[in-house]
């Protein structure tokens, strides 16, 4: 992919046109040698899928759409009818585009093939915080862009390092309806005007504090946590004036809402291993992934309590990994009692 152009950043200001999604991608890819468009028409693409996903998530209960499809997934998980229809939107978007070689979902079983000869693969999550669809909390999509190898091109070439991700982004089907990105140039949020049907520039250059006053995580698997991950719990909910504690908790149960509230409030989300799930909970490829090249891209830290999670390779398309975010002096604690350091 050509590189974008960093002197855009930060975009100008509008008054009373503000700036799209599209012009936003155009204007960082403006002047880059070889730029052929195929990067923006994949985004735009992506763009497509969340307003129709959007849209049918809005209206879920009129439209028939809550609840089971009878189906169970790759992961042992009941699909929700709108997993389904969101996933089958993105297929279709991202397939028709013709911009894609390889695409990875978190509803098939396997990546599968698209344009052989297109410079890029798509993984995505299409409806992440399935639990949280029939009662109207926050849910999203999240997807990412790798450039595809030179040459031949299989659905395992999708397995590679975030290190090399192109682009990551999501969006939250919230009390807004928002779509985060990053190109590698920084962390810039958007926003549907309904009306317009179009995504404006919202917020740009968002970055994560480096300290933050919540922390994130399922309390309930205390039990099943390593005597290491109780402590740094018990650490954090513990009274210490001097050190800011105790913290205050946050849990939505969707990563997007965790995630998106962490980056921009600063704090630590964590989905650790725990006895019932050696590797957590959360997937390498469509989850793990893009939320750490964004939460890196905002200044903050993205591991799996000892090794950057943008450094470890998927072992295969649905591999999971704990998933430790947010605000660096954060994390570091967290990676400080998980290693014994402290406690
Ligand atoms: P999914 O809805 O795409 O299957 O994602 C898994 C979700 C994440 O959004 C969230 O962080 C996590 O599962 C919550 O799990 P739990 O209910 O165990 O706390
Ligand atoms: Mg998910």
């Amino acid at each position: 992919m050509a590189e974008p152009n960093p002197s855009f950043y930060p975009p100008p200001s509008h008054t009373v046109v503000g700036t799209t999604l599209e012009e936003h991608i155009l204007e960082g890819m403006r002047g880059a040698p070889a730029s052929t468009g195929d990067f923006t028409s994949l985004l735009n693409a992506i763009s497509l899928a969340v307003r129709i996903i959007h849209s049918r998530v809005r209206a879920a209960g009129l439209a028939g759409l809550f609840g089971y499809t009878g189906d169970t997934n790759v992961h042992g998980e009941q699909v929700q009818k709108l997993d389904e229809f969101a996933n089958e939107v993105l297929c279709t978007v991202i397939e028709r585009s013709g911009r894609c070689a390889v695409l990875a979902s978190e509803e098939l079983a396997e990546a599968r093939m698209c344009n052989p000869d297109a410079k890029y693969m798509v993984a995505f999550d299409p409806l992440d915080g399935s639990s949280n669809i029939d009662v109207n909390v926050s849910i999203g999509t999240i997807f990412s862009i790798f450039r595809a190898p030179d040459g031949s091109v299989s659905t395992a070439s999708v397995l590679r390092p975030g290190r090399e991700l192109l682009a990551a982004g999501y969006a939250v089907y919230g009390s807004a309806t928002t779509l985060v990105l990053s190109t590698g140039q920084g962390v810039h949020e958007f926003t549907l005007d309904l009306n317009a049907g179009e995504f404006f520039l919202s917020r740009p250059n968002l970055r994560c504090p480096s300290r933050g006053k919540t922390y994130s995580i399922n309390e309930g698997n205390f039990p099943y946590w390593t005597k290491e991950i109780q402590r740094w719990s018990q650490f954090v909910k513990s009274e210490d004036k001097t050190l800011g504690l105790p913290m205050g908790h946050r849990y939505v149960g969707s990563l997007v809402a965790d995630a998106h509230r962490t980056l921009l409030k600063g704090g630590i989300f964590a989905y650790p291993a725990d006895r019932k799930n050696a590797d957590g909970k959360l997937r390498l490829l469509y989850e793990a992934q893009p939320m750490a090249f964004l939460i890196e891209q905002a200044g903050g830290l993205a591991t799996d309590g000892v090794r950057e999670i943008l450094d470890i390779v998927p072992t295969d398309a649905h591999a999971k990994v704990p998933l430790i975010l947010g605000s660096r002096d954060d994390v570091n604690v967290y990676k400080e009692f998980l290693t014994g350091k402290r406690g």
